[in-house]
C-alpha cells in the first residue's frame, strides 16, 4: 500500500523538452525566406514563416476635420426597390423627385442620394431620366446630388455607371457582395474598382457603402492602392437581410474602424432607421434616412414622403446639440471642389 499518490505512480518518461528563446545577434539571423516551399513539398524545419498581409497604412487626415457638432443629413428619396403599392408617397416622375428633394432641403437634408425610376415605376440607371431629375432638381433647390452605381439587383456595371454621365458631385461604390433579400447583390473586387476609375474619372466624389465589416477593409485597401483619393466617406448600411445586422455593437465597431480624417453615416433599414441614425448622431456619425431605407414613420403610419423622416432625424439632431449643415458647408466638409 503506497503512503502516497507520488509513490504509487511511475516514474515519470520524458516525452519532450521546452526549448528557451535565445538572442541571436542581428547578422547571425537567417534571412527571411521569401520563396515559399511548393504545397506538396515536406517543408523543412528551418523554413521561414509566410510574409505576413500587409497591414492596411490608414489614410492621411484630410484638409477639413468636421467639428462633432455639424451634421450631414442625406435623404434617399427614391431607391430601386421600394414600390407604390407600398407607399403612395414614392417620388417616380422628375417633377416628383425635384419637389420630395426641395422638400428635404427644407427639412434639413444636406445630400440627396438618388435613383430614379422609368413611368412604369420600374428602377433605371438611364443617363436620361437621371439627367432630367438632376435638372429638375437643380432647377428649384441647392443640393448636392449623389447618384447610385448601385441601381438594382442584377443590373451589369456599364448600366449602374450610367449616371456618371451625367457628372454629379457624388456618387457611391458599393463595396463587396452581399445576399441582398433573396438576391445577391453582385460587387466583385474588379466590378468595384472599375466602378471606382469610373467615378473618378467623373469627377464625383465616393462615398463607401459598407453592408458589412469586411467592405470597410475593402475600401481601406483600395484606398492604400491609390483607387481612391481622401478624404474617405463612409456609409454602413446595416439590416440589409443578408447584411450585417442594425445593432449599437456593431455601429460602434464599424465607426472604430474608420481611419482619422474619414467621415462616416449610417443608413438603416426599416425600423432600424429611427434608432440607428440617431445612434450615429450621438456618436458623431452622420445619417440618412428616406424611403430607400424606411416608408414608416412609425409603426404603421407610412412617411408622406422623405421629407418628414428628415424633419425628424434633424430635431433629434439639435436636441443633442448637433447642426444639420447647409450643401455649401457638406461640400466643405466633404472635399466637394466647387465647380
Ligand atoms: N438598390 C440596391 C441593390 C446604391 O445606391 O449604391 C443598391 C443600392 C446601393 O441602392
Ligand atoms: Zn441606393
Amino acid at each position: 500500500m503506497a503512503s502516497s499518490a507520488a509513490d504509487a505512480l511511475a516514474e515519470p518518461v520524458v516525452v519532450c523538452r521546452a526549448i528557451g528563446t535565445c538572442v541571436v545577434p542581428k547578422d547571425l539571423q537567417r534571412k527571411p525566406r521569401l520563396v515559399l516551399p511548393a504545397l506538396s513539398a515536406p517543408v523543412p524545419a528551418d523554413a521561414a514563416l509566410p510574409e505576413p498581409r500587409p497591414i492596411i497604412t490608414p489614410p492621411p487626415r484630410a484638409v477639413v476635420t468636421p467639428p462633432p457638432q455639424e451634421l450631414i443629413l442625406t435623404a434617399a428619396i427614391v431607391g430601386a426597390e421600394v414600390t407604390r403599392a407600398q407607399t403612395p408617397w414614392l417620388p417616380i416622375s422628375a417633377r416628383e423627385i425635384a419637389d420630395e428633394a426641395a422638400r428635404c432641403r427644407d427639412a434639413g437634408a444636406a445630400v440627396i442620394h438618388l435613383h430614379v425610376r422609368k413611368p412604369d415605376g420600374t428602377p433605371s440607371q438611364s443617363r436620361e431620366l437621371f439627367g432630367e431629375a438632376i435638372e429638375r432638381i437643380r432647377e428649384k433647390v441647392d443640393v448636392i446630388v449623389q447618384t447610385s452605381t448601385g441601381g438594382a439587383v442584377g443590373m451589369g456595371v456599364d448600366e449602374r455607371a450610367e449616371p456618371l454621365a451625367c457628372r454629379p458631385e457624388m456618387a457611391t461604390l458599393n463595396c463587396g457582395t452581399l445576399n441582398f433579400g433573396d438576391d445577391v447583390f453582385q460587387n466583385s473586387r474588379p466590378l468595384i474598382r472599375d466602378l471606382a476609375q469610373r467615378i473618378r474619372e467623373s469627377g464625383a466624389i465616393v462615398e463607401l457603402e459598407c453592408y458589412e465589416v469586411g467592405h470597410i477593409d475593402e475600401a481601406l485597401g483600395l484606398f492604400a492602392q491609390g483607387l481612391l483619393p481622401a478624404p474617405l466617406h463612409f456609409q454602413f448600411v446595416l439590416g440589409v437581410p443578408g447584411g450585417i445586422g442594425a445593432r449599437e455593437d456593431v455601429l460602434r465597431f464599424m465607426a472604430s474602424q474608420v481611419p482619422s480624417g474619414a467621415t462616416w453615416g449610417v443608413a438603416a433599414v426599416g425600423r432600424h432607421q429611427l434608432p440607428m441614425t440617431e445612434l450615429a448622431m450621438r456618436l458623431g456619425g452622420h445619417a440618412r434616412v428616406g424611403l430607400e431605407d424606411n416608408i414608416y414613420l412609425a409603426k404603421g403610419v407610412l412617411a408622406e414622403g422623405s421629407a418628414p423622416l428628415v424633419a425628424r432625424a434633424a430635431e433629434y439632431a439639435r436636441s443633442i446639440g448637433r447642426t444639420p449643415v447647409d450643401p455649401a458647408r457638406a461640400r466643405q466638409l466633404l472635399g466637394i471642389s466647387q465647380r
